[in-house]
């Protein structure tokens, strides 16, 4: 590994310490070094607040402060160039007169889009981007899918037994471990939407919150297209910023919204267009199915999470096939459960 790649390491490690509260922004991290010390880090916390390279500066004990003028600013992203919620990065790094800067990703946001490489280099600075890229990529995949693909990044998820099912017919079942159950809490609380299809929400009567986790409750997304989903659900107790694609109901909800969607097909580019025109930019989409199966056969998923449990059903609703364009990306184990996370190969 060069020393570039271990900073830029470190960057990508604080940046995910943002991962729930940043989005529809990108996670940043930045690391400033000087002569092998560093002297300054941080990250991107929350949306709308400081920008990584602002906390990392900020970050410096007074008396390190000489030193920033020598150092070297490394950042897992671009340094802005625009005025959005917050002022300008690239300015800061001007002012703060920091000879050099590392990057590994290019910011692929038309304000900035390589204009700030540019301001760089005309004022002197000595600029290095592209290290480690693809890892950086990865890291901010929600957000450089929303921007390329303009929709959100697509996260299908499923538990199945041993033997490849994913519940019993018509039947609530608890496939998963209770540290899976964790795990997949942790995972909603990461994303911007959850959504599940009818035959889930009646059959399951989920909550789809965060209560074995903690941090942002996401907005919970369900198909009712024929207005079927029992009114005493959980889905529909206005616990939770809810939407329901589907019939329209009476009543006074405070935080359920209504869609209305009768569509025969589920409706998914309307629903992935509003979720995207609210920066919503990561959906984790939870079953049942036949929900994911339309996702898949629409081409409509960026990547898909397994969940598998040692026990044995012997029947049931099959597991959907993963697509041909699949390509395992790691896999980890969790008490009994193991996990496959794939990726689009395409
Ligand atoms: C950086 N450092 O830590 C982040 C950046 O509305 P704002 O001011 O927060 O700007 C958001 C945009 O800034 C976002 O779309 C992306 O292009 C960039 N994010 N840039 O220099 C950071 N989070
Ligand atoms: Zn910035």
């Amino acid at each position: 590994m060069t020393t570039d790649e271990i900073y830029i390491r470190r960057c990508f490690q604080l940046a995910q310490l943002g991962a729930g509260h940043v989005s529809p922004n990108p996670m940043v991290g930045a690391v400033l070094v000087h002569d092998r010390q560093i002297i300054g880090e941080g990250w991107h916390r929350q949306y709308g607040a400081a920008h990584a390279e602002v906390n990392c500066i900020a970050a410096v004990l007074p008396e390190h402060r000489h030193r920033i003028r020598e150092a070297t600013l490394y950042c897992s992203l671009e340094p802005c160039f625009h005025i959005g919620k917050t002022p300008p990065c690239v300015d800061l790094i001007l002012a703060e007169k920091i000879p050099k800067v590392v990057v590994s990703n290019t910011d692929p946001n038309p304000k900035v889009a390589g204009q700030s490489f540019d301001k760089l280099r005309a004022a002197g600075v000595t600029v290095v981007s592209g290290v480690l890229e693809a890892e950086g990529a990865f890291l901010n995949r929600a957000f450089f899918t929303s921007i390329t693909q303009k929709r959100p990044y697509i996260i299908l998820k499923w538990a199945q037994s041993r033997d490849g099912f994913i519940g019993r017919v018509g039947e609530r079942t608890a496939v998963s471990g209770v540290a899976a159950r964790r795990l997949v809490h942790r995972w909603r609380s990461e994303v911007d939407a959850i959504l599940v299809g009818t035959n889930t929400a009646i059959t399951d009567n989920p909550r789809l919150d965060i209560r074995y986790y903690f941090g942002r409750a996401p907005l919970r997304v369900a198909l009712d297209r024929m207005g079927k989903i029992p009114d005493a659900h959980y889905l529909l107790d206005d616990s939770q910023l809810t939407r329901v694609v589907g019939v329209p109901r009476p009543g006074a909800f405070q935080q359920t919204e209504f869609v209305e969607n009768t569509a025969t097909e589920m409706g998914l580019s309307d629903i992935l267009e509003q979720l995207q025109a609210e920066g919503r930019t990561i959906l984790l989409v939870e079953g049942g199915a036949q929900t994911l199966e339309t996702f898949l056969a629409a081409g409509y998923w960026d990547e898909i999470r397994v969940l598998e449990n040692p026990q044995y059903l012997g029947a049931g609703i099959p597991a959907p096939k993963l697509p041909a364009t699949a390509v395992l990306k790691t896999t980890a184990s969790i008490t009994e459960d193991t996990i496959q996370f794939w990726v689009s190969g395409v």
